[in-house]
């Protein structure tokens, strides 16, 4: 029986990497003096680390761009991703940054009938709030029983921390929960912690590999704007809802 839906964040609720991480990450190289640029192709290659200051970590190391000399190359890279966490909150109030199709109305739908909500996200917990406050409004981050983000476990996806985490938090077993991702690192985070979960696809992640997940759709649709099934079951006209999900836990 659905009790929750656990959302992740970047790429599911919102398009946000190529036009708001990567932007943010860029003006913060930039305003460091850092001759650093992620072009949309180079930011794909680095989505396969998860988590800001470790996708930083991970350029440098396997990148090898020309870093400054610092003590403590930790705090320089907490450093530097705090800069660019402020300009990621700067672009979500400017609005640049919608929700995806049907994120909205399924939101809306569960807190209708009384299914729960969380978010299971990697990302900084700021950026969630600034998301849901700048798409949805000020009151929105309340609508979320928990806010499962960034730091709160030791290893981020796809390690299955974050489920575990929001599962005791919740007081929920895996089998009453189901987990939206966009992502082979989501799917896999989920799937270890025996959350069910499915996917809605985007530019980035289209050519991930989905194992484990019970479906895959291009989008959650929205009545008269279908989602396309790429895998699994597909929802009554193209919409994913409530029943739908429910349905997907009965089989
Ligand atoms: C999201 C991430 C995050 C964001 C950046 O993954 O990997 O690192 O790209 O956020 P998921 P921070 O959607 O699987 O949770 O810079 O705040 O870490
Ligand atoms: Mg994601």
């Amino acid at each position: 029986m659905l009790q929750a839906i656990l959302f992740d964040v970047d790429g599911t609720m919102a398009d946000t990497e190529r036009d708001g991480h990567r932007v943010a990450f860029n003006l913060a190289f930039r305003e460091a003096g850092l001759d650093w640029h992620w072009d949309v192709p180079t930011y794909g290659d680095l989505l396969a680390v998860t988590g800001g200051k470790e996708r930083i970590r991970y350029f440098i190391e396997s990148w090898a761009p020309k870093v400054p000399e610092v003590e403590d190359l930790t705090a320089w890279i907490a450093g530097l991703h705090k800069a660019k966490t402020a300009h990621y909150l700067e672009l979500l109030r400017q609005g640049e940054i919608p929700l995806r199709p049907g994120v909205a109305r399924l939101i809306a739908e569960a807190r209708q009938a009384g299914v729960r909500l969380a978010i299971t996200t990697t990302t900084t917990p700021e950026n969630v709030t600034g998301l849901l406050r700048a798409t949805l409004g000020d009151d929105s981050p309340d609508w979320f029983e928990l806010i499962a983000a960034g730091d709160i476990v030791p290893a981020k996806k796809p390690a299955p921390d974050i489920y575990h985490y929001t599962l005791e938090q919740m007081n929920l077993s895996a089998n009453e929960t189901i987990a939206l991702e966009d992502s082979a690192n989501g799917v896999r985070s989920a799937r270890d912690a025996d959350v069910p979960v499915i996917v809605t696809v985007n530019d980035y992640t289209a050519g991930d590999d989905f194992d484990g997940a019970i479906a895959v759709h291009t989008d959650l649709g929205e009545p008269g704007e279908p989602a396309k099934t790429l895998a699994g079951s597909a929802p009554e006209h193209g919409v994913i809802d409530l029943d739908y999900l429910k349905g997907l836990l009965e089989r």
